[in-house]
């Protein structure tokens, strides 16, 4: 027997970007295990990816090209050739360009975020061919708009750091579900010392374990941050010289702060004033005595129609308090723009020959159903999918599955399962995974750079999404010598070697070591430096205001809210929030058995107040409803769930679901403030009793 180890690094759009040892014997994957030498992985890694091989290997596996046979979502298909699944996608394509190229439309996210799988071949063929361009917004781009505005760019406090801090706040984040290594990191402050604050409406598997919970309304940060600013100012507690070296806009920043005072913001935010005075007394005492205060902001605030102001509200409080003088102080939302990566030379935007029309992933249910018109460019007439399962996490669920059933319309699904998405397609071709491909990685939590090493042959027919799209670039007739080069040769030109903070950036040596971190200063801030125009924290942006946006910080309520729109909440007065499941990543891994049966079926949290106005006890079914949809799901009555609040882990696959929906069913295709990102968060609902009959899965 053979048994070799190899390097390799966890796809999934995580910010904790895992270095992987994978054991193999005799070709067969048989262990994923975190490498202990990796100073963020430090040997842990998460449930899911310690499965990686019983989803790697699970009967499901798409092994074959197919071609549907049955009704578009009915999930009926027929095995293949690639020979002739190429033939049919090219002959399509080809019938395409020659009228309307950009009536092709890629969409793909993240289901692998390597450099290589993800963006490289695909764009290439994509810019080629003169299609559409996906604006791939379905995640992270409202905060990361307005950490840029404040900041600058993707770059924060480092998470090998966060131990030394003395408090802790975590703000609309579940680091035990979602950010396993930071939440590492904040327990080892915790038994230093620190205080662990967290803000969410929700009491999260992270909140209940904090030393403190404020359990504030969604969508209302950026009033808490504005509040916190006006104690701040009001009690001086503040860092005079750090905001007159390195800060812009500190007059104009206090005079908006004046209009916050902490009973307001109480009010908005469903708290205390008390909540609101001791929070800031205890970060701007903390900062003032020289303590390490730090906070890290995760995705799940900016949701919401303001969460682009609610990042940026809260990216403003460090430069106040003088928090970034310490390595351990600071904020962070994502470290992904420390990376020189090369994203122009793997994707090659140059190749677009003229202006390209962009469609929004978010509002890919409307953009689906729309006809040929002036504004909107030519209606879409084929969809090729990759790395994403929009028919599951795309809002509004019935609109993109409507869109998807379109007769008319040419679906490819490239993937590892026979998804949501992959049962509307007319042809589905199997990918490889992380153990079957070359790939090269940054991440968005920490600093390394990384290398995956392909551990295994391709299991049945797969082929990398490179490879797919090489095929089909011949196919079309497109002999660029771009579309020769190997994964090897691409993965080679994943990051600026001149660059740097990554100045010996060598494939062949990271490769081989798994992993490098880039070369970047301990406390990215402490003397200023922030990659924004003027050099400093902007607590007044000039580029904002030519934007169209309000330059300064501001609370922009929620789209629907009982405070923001009385007579939407007259119907329906519960706000709904989906944050996703510990077991489940968005919506991958959904199918692996024994990660199911961790989380069972789908539920929804209720306090116990707004299911007993109801009629509704623990374990009933209930039909969750609005104007957009409905679906079905197990009640769980619990006060995790702040009243008016009810929450639905997700993102099932709807197929699994009792009566194939999920939560998706109900939320919005509006887009946040800035960004044009989803408002998932953003949802007011009715809850009923499910009509009798209604059988969990
Ligand atoms: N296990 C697991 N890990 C994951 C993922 C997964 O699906 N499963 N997904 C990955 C991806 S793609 C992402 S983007 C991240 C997501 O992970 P996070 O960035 O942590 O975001 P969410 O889990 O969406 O929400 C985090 C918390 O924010 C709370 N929240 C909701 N609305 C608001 C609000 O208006 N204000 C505040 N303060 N809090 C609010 C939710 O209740 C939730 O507990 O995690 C990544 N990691
Ligand atoms: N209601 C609600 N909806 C949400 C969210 C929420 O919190 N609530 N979260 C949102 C967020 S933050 C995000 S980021 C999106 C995520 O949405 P997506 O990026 O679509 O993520 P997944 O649902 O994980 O789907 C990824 C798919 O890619 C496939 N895949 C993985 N690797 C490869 C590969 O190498 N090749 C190919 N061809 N396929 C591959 C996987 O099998 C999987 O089916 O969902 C959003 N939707
Ligand atoms: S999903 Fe996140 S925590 Fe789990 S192995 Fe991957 S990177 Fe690590
Ligand atoms: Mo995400």
């Amino acid at each position: 027997m053979t048994t070799t180890t190899v390097r390799a690094t966890c796809p999934h759009d995580c910010p904790d970007t895992c270095a992987l040892l994978v054991t193999v014997e005799n070709g067969v994957a048989t262990e994923v295990k975190g490498d202990p030498d990796h100073p963020t992985t430090a040997g842990v890694l998460c449930t899911k990816v310690s499965r990686y091989t019983e989803r790697t290997y699970h009967q499901d596996r798409l092994l074959y090209p197919l071609r549907r046979v049955g009704k578009k979502g009915e999930g009926k298909f027929e095995r293949i050739s690639w020979d002739e699944a190429l033939d049919t996608i090219a002959d399509r394509l080809k019938s395409i360009v020659r009228r309307a190229p950009q009536a092709i439309l890629p969409y793909s996210y993240a289901g692998t975020m390597g450099l290589v799988q993800g963006e490289s071949m695909a764009l290439r063929f994509f810019h080629t061919l003169g299609a559409s361009l996906l604006d791939r917004t379905i995640c992270a781009t409202a905060g990361g708009t307005a950490y840029k505005y404040t900041i600058g760019g993707s770059i924060g406090t480092d998470l090998e750091q966060f131990q030394n801090s003395k408090l802790i706040v975590i703000w609309g984040g579940n680091p035990i579900a979602s950010n396993l290594h930071f939440w590492m990191r904040a327990q080892e402050a915790k038994r230093r010392g620190a205080r662990l604050i967290a803000i969410d409406p929700y009491r999260s598997l992270t909140a209940e374990k904090c030393h403190q919970h404020i359990a504030l309304l969604p969508g209302t940060d950026a009033a808490l941050a504005l509040g916190l600013m006006h104690v701040l100012i009001a009690e001086d507690l503040l860092d005079h010289a750090y905001i007159a070296q390195y800060t812009v806009g500190f007059d104009q920043l206090k005079e908006r702060a004046a209009e916050f005072p902490p009973a307001r913001v109480a009010e908005i935010c469903g708290i205390t004033v008390d909540e609101v005075i001791n929070l800031a007394r205890e970060y701007g005492s903390m900062a003032r005595a020289g303590e390490p205060v730090a906070i890290r902001m995760n995705y799940g605030l900016q949701r919401v129609r303001g969460g682009g102001m609610s990042v940026r509200s809260i990216a403003c409080l460090p430069a106040l308090v003088g928090a970034w003088r310490h390595p351990a102080g600071g904020v962070q939302l994502s470290t992904s723009g420390g990376f020189p990566a090369n994203k122009a030379g793997l994707q090659r935007p140059d190749l677009l020959k003229g202006p390209a029309r962009t469609i929004n992933m978010v509002t890919i249910g409307d953009d689906l159903l729309k006809e040929t018109s002036p504004e909107f460019g030519p209606k879409i007439e084929a969809v090729i999918v990759y790395n994403s399962n929009p028919v599951a996490v795309a809002p509004e669920s019935p609109r993109v599955a409507q869109g998807f059933a379109r007769e008319d319309l040419f679906t490819v699904v490239l993937e590892h399962f026979q998804t949501d998405t992959a049962d509307y397609a007319d042809i589905v071709l199997p990918a490889t995974t992380q153990l079957e491909h070359t790939d090269a990685h940054l991440a968005y939590g920490h600093l390394y750079m990384m290398a995956n090493n392909p551990a295994i042959a391709p299991l049945g027919e797969a082929k990398p999404n490179t490879e797919i799209f090489r095929l089909l670039a011949a196919r079309m007739g497109l002999d660029d010598p771009i579309f020769k080069e190997t994964d090897e040769q691409l993965a080679a030109q994943a990051f600026d070697k001149n660059d740097a903070k990554a100045i010996h950036f060598d494939w062949e040596s990271l490769k081989r070591k798994g992993w490098q971190k880039l070369n970047m200063p301990a406390a990215p801030f402490a003397e200023g430096g922030f990659p924004t125009p003027s050099g400093k924290c902007e607590f007044y942006s000039e580029q904002m205001l030519k934007d169209g946006l309000d330059p300064l910080p501001a609370y922009i309520p929620p789209y629907e809210s009982v405070a923001s729109n009385s007579a939407l909440a007259a119907k329906y007065p519960l706000a709904m929030i989906s944050p996703p499941q510990r077991n489940f990543l968005n919506s991958t891994f959904v199918n692996v058995a024994s990660l199911r049966a961790t989380e069972g079926e789908p539920h929804l949290d209720i306090h116990p107040h707004d299911s007993a106005q109801r009629g509704i006890e623990n374990g009933d079914m209930v039909r969750i409803f609005n104007d957009r949809g409905s679906f079905v799901c197990k009640a769980r009555v619990t006060d995790k769930a702040r009243r008016g609040l009810v929450v639905g882990l997700s993102v099932w696959w709807k197929k699994l679901a009792a009566d194939g929906k999920n939560a998706n069913e109900v939320t919005s295709q509006r887009l946040t403030d800035m960004g044009r990102a989803p408002t998932f968060y953003d949802t007011l609902v009715q809850v009923e009793k499910a009509a009798a009959g209604t059988h969990p899965a």
